[in-house]
């Protein structure tokens, strides 16, 4: 029953410890047979690869605590302890303005780290980002040039001036480009009949317009901002068949051709995009039999055309792709200009990545009506903004000016090619140093402040390769911080295994890391065992009787020798797995109090610690009062608390006792019944109890240390006890006792004469007094009987003596002769 609660206790005791298994400690507890495992338990373990250690005694782990392997025999060069470490590898400062040429202007900070992860563990580094003013700016205008944008399109040719001189209040560094779309020239999205509806299509309501198309680039982003306004003038709008746009088309191919738009890399790049139609996305192209994925490329030709060759219906042959718009209406497969099957519209996800890529901020300037589904795709894709175009976009300065102002109010950090393994959260500090947990962003600023975001990064996992690179950038910047991550998962000592080692048992096995990985089949520590190798008697060398269980059911025999199982508890161990480091007495729910370690069902206590379970501390400084006396000389230091012995004593140190009487009367009687075997203790048989002091005889009393105390007290013999009582620092109190100073006795004779005489002068005395008062007495009454005797009237004639001679009777029978 007792070992059923035990063990009940023991595992209640484990529910409660979390990661470190008591006793034993996370290292060794999980029985790990490689240096890679080892490292991945957590950061603090480090596995020992020397050939010779632990051929001394069978509890030793390869994979322990770094300062446990050191101390129980591992050099320095025989360990396998990486650590994580981080180290900022660039850090030019932020700069505050873009003056002109933005080159080497710094928005973030810093600009590489190297980190370097064990398996579980996590480092920290802080990034700082500033808005520099007067940052350059890239404005390209994307505008849909249906036939439903006419009015806008007259509208933005009196705005272009207009625009670019808002803008240029913002930057005095300013470049515009012109971009138009309307959609895939190809059936459905196009009008093909009758056929003059493919080179007019506005053929149907009777009125000229452009032949569709589906992205046209006009202008490339240009200083001379004036050429915006000539070029815009010199548009006109098409004509499409279904109401959504191929606008999504031209995004991904004005962000991605880098070189004929001429964004710069050091400018903010705005990508305006207006439009009062709903969009087409991916897969819409199916209807046109347009199967193949856009490629996120850029497929503009010579003639800053996308799309433009599948609508070569007037004239021009491009070698076998002279198409008549007959063929084209029932051909299956399209190509465009560079003899590619024609793509499908792109997706959100690519438009993202490609935005991210190339740092552009997409501005959506739409109309009311299509307001909420470009909100919902600006949800989707960051670095978005949405802004409400009125119906002839006569609002698009303020717009754009209202959009930039947000872009450029808020800082949001994106993160490119992190490895699934590592995990990274963030802290962000925003404006007044306020804290804002969890969050990798922050708005509401003005250009020029400084925003920070504390990052830790921790590896969750080991990737198979031993370094990757990642980046962390601020959305729409081109500054970035490029993180290397090295993981520090595998051991060096892996690169000088040695398979086939003669080592294990004439190459049975690759020794790798001071053990032996066996080959498939063996087993044991040097893989002298092969898996076939039973032998039934070999059982008998795996219990010590042959009635107990084999290896005390914690292990398997193998080959004659117990193999011990792991266990969750801590290690298992010895001849017949009899021992772990599990079963040791506990206190408050610790193995050996956790001031020792469990060594096969023993507690071995550290310093300073002694008992079966470790729990009684040697030290005493904890029972010395103020006074500087162990427990104020009422008690006894015991496990370092103090254990009253005095009556009416307590408090942590005995220091309170209002009854008590001070330390030299406590101790006199220690004096009395250890030194002299006598007084009350001695009879009470309670001397050795509440005594232990260590008795001295000394001549003299010297001065030892000012803590010793000088007592004086009279015995019973009316001799003058001194004596001196001391604590060494140690507890223990010596009384250093003088020889008794008894009073010199008086001559005998003397005494003798004076008693003789005393009682010779008291019986004098006495007699004499008794002489006086029995003179006094007789004095009083014979002066009394003097006068009674004066008083006495004697009747002379009345002797009552006297009896007459005569005797008269009288017969009372006679009656005479009377
Ligand atoms: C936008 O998203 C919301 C919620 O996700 C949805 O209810 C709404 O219908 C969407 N609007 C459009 C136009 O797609
Ligand atoms: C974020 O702040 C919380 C609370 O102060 C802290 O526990 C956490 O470790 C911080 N994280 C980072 C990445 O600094
Ligand atoms: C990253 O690892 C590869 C091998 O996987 C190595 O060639 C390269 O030098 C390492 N890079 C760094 C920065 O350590
Ligand atoms: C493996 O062990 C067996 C028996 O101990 C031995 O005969 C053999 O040579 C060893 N080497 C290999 C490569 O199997
Ligand atoms: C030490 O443990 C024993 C047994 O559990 C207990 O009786 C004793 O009070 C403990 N001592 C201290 C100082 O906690
Ligand atoms: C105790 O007595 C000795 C000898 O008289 C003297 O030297 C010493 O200073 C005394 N100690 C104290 C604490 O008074
Ligand atoms: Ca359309």
């Amino acid at each position: 029953m007792g070992t059923f609660f035990d063990r009940l206790w023991i595992f209640s005791g484990l529910l409660l410890a979390s990661s470190e298994v008591l006793g034993s400690n996370i290292c060794t507890s999980r029985g790990v047979s490689t240096c890679r495992q080892c490292l991945a338990i957590h950061p603090s373990c480090a596995w020992c690869f020397k050939e010779e250690f632990g051929q001394g005694g069978s509890s030793v782990s390869r994979c322990d605590l770094k300062q446990n392997l050191l101390d129980g025999g591992c050099t320095k060069g025989g360990l396998e302890f990486p650590f994580s470490s981080l180290s900022v590898q660039e850090n030019t400062p932020l700069s505050d303005k873009a003056s002109g040429a933005a080159d080497d202007v710094t928005q973030i900070r810093p600009q590489k780290l190297s980190l370097t992860l064990r398996p579980d563990d996590a480092r920290r580094f802080t990034v700082t980002v500033k808005q520099v003013e007067d940052y350059p700016v890239d404005l390209y205008y994307l505008m849909d040039l249906s036939y439903s944008m006419k009015d806008d399109l007259a509208r933005l040719r009196s705005l272009g001036n207009q625009l670019a001189a808002a803008m240029g209040r913002t930057t005095s560094n300013l470049r515009m480009g012109f971009g138009a779309f309307v959609d895939k020239p190809l059936s459905p999205y196009m009008y093909t009949y009758p056929e003059e509806a493919i080179s007019n299509p506005c053929h149907g309501i009777q009125t000229r317009c452009l032949p569709q198309f589906g992205y046209k680039h006009v202008l490339s982003l240009t200083k001379q901002v004036e050429r915006f306004t000539e070029e815009v003038a010199k548009q006109q709008v098409s004509r499409n068949r279904d109401s959504p746009e191929g606008g999504f088309d031209a995004v991904i191919q004005a962000v991605v051709c880098k070189d004929k738009i001429g964004w710069r890399t050091d400018a903010s790049h705005l990508l305006v995009f207006t439009t009062d139609a709903t969009t087409h996305v991916a897969l819409d192209g199916r209807l046109a039999g347009l199967v193949q994925p856009n490629d996120g490329q850029c497929h503009i030709g010579r003639d800053n055309n996308y799309d433009k060759s599948s609508t070569l219906v007037s004239g021009v042959c491009q070698g076998s792709l002279c198409l008549s718009s007959i063929l084209l209406l029932s051909q299956e497969k399209h190509y465009d200009n560079d003899g590619l099957l024609l793509q499908d519209y792109p997706s959100l996800a690519l438009i993202t990545e490609k935005m991210s890529e190339n740092n552009i901020n997409l501005i959506f300037a739409v109309t009311n009506n299509v307001m909420p589904l470009y909100q919902n795709y600006s949800q989707l894709i960051p670095g978005t903004t949405v802004g409400t175009l009125s119906d002839d976009s006569g609002n698009v300065i303020q717009l754009i000016l209202d959009a930039y102002e947000r872009i450029r109010s808020k800082v949001e950090l994106e993160l490119l090619g992190v490895p699934e393994e590592l995990a990274l959260s963030f802290n962000a500090t925003c404006l007044n140093g306020e804290l804002i947990q969890g969050l990798k962003s922050c708005s509401g600023l003005k250009i020029g402040d400084t925003v920070s975001f504390s990052v830790e990064a921790r590896l969750r996992g080991c990737p198979k390769e031993k370094n990757r690179t990642f980046t962390i950038k601020p959305v729409g910047f081109k500054d970035a911080l490029e993180v290397t991550v090295h993981f520090a998962c595998g051991c060096d000592c892996e690169a000088t295994a040695q398979p086939e080692s003669p080592l294990c048992n004439q190459g049975n096995g690759t020794y790798e890391c001071g053990v032996c990985q066996c080959h498939p089949g063996r087993l044991g520590d040097r893989c002298e065992c092969a898996d076939g190798d039973y032998r039934p008697s070999d059982q008998g060398n795996c219990s010590p009787k042959p009635e107990d269980p084999i290896c005390g059911g914690r292990g398997n025999c193998v080959c004659g020798q117990c193999s011990c199982h792991t266990s969750g508890f801590g290690k298992v161990w010895g001849k017949y797995c009899e021992c772990d480091d599990f079963n040791c007495l506990r206190f408050k729910g610790e193995i050996c109090s956790g001031h020792g370690k469990c060594d096969c069902g023993f507690c071995k206590c550290g310093s300073d610690w002694m008992g079966e379970n470790c729990n009684c501390t040697t030290r005493t400084d904890t029972c010395m009062s103020s006074m500087g006396l162990l427990c104020s000389g009422r008690g006894q230091c015991v496990c370092g608390a103090c254990e009253c012995t005095q009556p009416g004593a307590y408090g942590a140190t005995c220091e309170r006792c209002p009854t008590c009487p001070d330390a030299c009367s406590i101790k006199k009687e220690c004096v009395e019944c250890q030194h002299f075997k006598r007084g009350r203790l001695f009879e009470e048989k309670s001397c050795a109890r509440i005594c232990r002091d260590e008795i001295q005889k000394v001549e003299e009393l010297v001065f030892y240390e000012k803590n010793a105390v000088n007592c004086t007290y009279k015995d019973e013999n009316d001799c003058v006890e001194r004596f001196q009582y001391y604590e060494d620092a140690s507890g223990k109190s010596i009384l250093y006792v003088m020889e008794p100073d008894c009073p010199k006795g008086p001559d005998i004779l003397v005494v003798l004469m004076a008693v003789a005489g005393a009682i010779l002068f008291l019986g004098l005395a006495g007699l004499l007094i008794w002489k006086l008062l029995v003179t006094v007495h007789d004095r009083r009454e014979f002066a009394k009987f003097e006068e009674e005797r004066a008083k006495a009237k004697w009747d002379t004639a009345n002797n009552p003596l006297y009896k007459g001679a005569t005797t008269t009777f009288t017969n009372v029978t006679y009656r005479g002769n009377s």
